[in-house]
């Protein structure tokens, strides 16, 4: 990153033609830059107000730029924490990058991705964890996904740390206090106190780490693959899912021949839906390459739907790719459920197994609803939205926590263990500075390039 203490400036809206487009600027020189630049007949900026005036290259021989709206934010009062300056102009690719060289020739300079938030961080604005959801509520897919980000935007994650940081340092002190000022060790009722205390901010800690399993999935999306022997309704229950006539249906087995990938939401999740080809021996040679890709796709997947037609009786291959799937997240499903059932009720629960299994109709829709319900239950115990409370969605943050609570770990087997306070102290203040981390407290210069080169240009 360039000199934070530079001006700097950059297209904050989409690049590209548009209706308008916004210039942020940032920095010391950004209002006298501004006083530069721009010409307005009636009142001068003034905060917060927008007033329309024009931009005037003052070494192009003076001429007008464009006409625009500016509004002045003078620090600390401002997404940045600096003086800002927002120019609204009119969205023309040529006009803006005509502004833009004007107000480098005054002394700014362009931004560098993730410049603006980066700032707003250093000058206190915002903790770590709140600047990188700046960048998760832009790249959301879903509404339900840009409404996790926005939680954590208003620092859900500090206040959550914050009681378990205020005790961790609470045991701290009475260990510090007890090796300046005591004689003896700790009294053996302390250090199990203590210890109960520790097992606490352990059981919370893991918590929060397992609740990432399902934020990851709500930040990230998850892919999810329908396999199945060949002609048991896998690209009818694929249209059905997506609402789209998207993939090839037909009667002739061995339809699909190649994978077919669309995006979705599920209740707010996005979800990469894959077709596969049916799997069955094949001597043709194009469709015995569409179910190799098939079996791979169904090793990558984070959850498959197993299609079996309850119309025929069980054949050799649904047993054969049952036989692949031990240990993955699955939803068994019964399809052609509108026609006479080949399978008897119990073989159906026997095959099933420990998956959850429900009975459709690709065909007619009939239960299509319900296996949406199931997929996200198997997934998340639950609708995620009823369920998550406080969810860990970032694996920095999610891998912050584990390293803390190894250093609780080793604090909890140093006291039981009857080790002196020095032993506990060192577990305890390595996962203060761990969680510490998140938030971006203690020391994370190394972190922060990695982090912020992820934005866009202009935020
Ligand atoms: N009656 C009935 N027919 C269905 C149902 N689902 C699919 N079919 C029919 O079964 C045949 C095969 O459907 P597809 O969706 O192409 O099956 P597939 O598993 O994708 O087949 P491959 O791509 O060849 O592996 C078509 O004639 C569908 O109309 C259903 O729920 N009920
Ligand atoms: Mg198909």
């Amino acid at each position: 990153m360039g000199d934070p203490n530079d001006t700097i400036c950059a297209l904050s809206s989409a690049p590209g033609r548009a209706g308008i487009a916004l210039i942020r600027v940032s920095g010391p020189e950004s209002l006298s830059l501004i006083r530069e630049v721009f010409v307005t007949r009636g009142s001068k900026p003034a905060p917060r107000r927008a007033v329309l005036g024009t931009i005037r290259d003052p070494e192009g021989g003076g001429k007008d730029l464009d006409q625009v709206l500016v509004t002045c934010f003078p620090a600390p009062r401002s997404y940045t924490g600096e003086d800002v300056v927002e120019i609204s102009m009119h969205g023309s690719p040529v006009l803006v990058s005509a502004v833009l060289d004007c107000l480098c020739a005054k002394g700014a300079r362009l931004a560098e991705p993730g410049e603006f938030t980066l700032r707003a961080f250093l000058r206190g604005r915002m903790d770590l964890s709140q600047a990188e959801a700046v960048q998760d509520i832009i790249e959301a897919k879903t509404l339900y996904q840009a409404q996790v980000a926005a939680r954590q935007r208003s620092g859900e994650l500090a206040r959550q740390l914050e009681p378990v940081k205020t005790l961790l340092i609470d045991i701290i002190v009475q260990l510090e206090c007890a090796l300046e000022f005591v004689e003896e060790n700790l009294p053996l009722e302390s250090r199990e106190a203590l210890g109960a205390k520790l097992e606490g901010l352990q059981g919370q800690l893991g918590a929060w780490i397992e609740s990432y399993r399902r934020g990851r999935l709500i930040r990230d999306g998850f892919t999810m693959a329908i396999v199945g022997r060949s002609n048991v309704g896998k690209s009818s229950l694929f249209n059905a899912l997506l609402r789209q006539e998207r993939s090839i249906v037909s009667e002739i087995p061995g339809t699909t021949r190649d994978l077919v990938s669309e995006e979705m939401s599920l209740d707010g999740v996005p979800v990469r839906l894959l077709d596969t080809a049916g799997v069955r021996v094949s001597g043709d040679r194009v469709e015995q390459l569409g179910v190799d890709r098939s079996l791979r796709a169904m090793a990558e997947a984070d959850a498959l739907l197993l299609v079996l037609d309850r119309s025929e009786p069980r054949a050799e291959e649904d047993d054969c790719l049952k036989g692949r799937m031990a240990g993955l997240p699955c939803v068994v499903v019964f399809n052609k459920c509108d026609l006479e059932a080949a399978w008897p009720d119990h073989e159906q629960t026997s095959y099933a197994g420990c998956w959850p299994s429900v009975e459709v109709s690709a065909k007619t829709g009939w239960q299509v609803e319900h296996l949406r319900e199931m997929i996200l239950s198997q997934l998340f115990g639950g609708r995620p939205a009823e369920r998550d409370g406080f969810l860990l969605t970032s694996l920095r943050h999610c891998q912050c926590m584990e390293n803390a609570e190894r250093g609780l770990t080793r604090a909890s087997e140093a006291l039981r263990g009857g080790l002196s306070e020095e032993f506990v102290l060192v577990g305890l203040h390595d996962a203060l500075r761990r969680l510490g981390e998140i938030t971006g407290e203690t020391s994370v210069e190394d972190l922060l390039t990695e982090i912020f080169s992820r934005f866009c240009v202009g935020k």
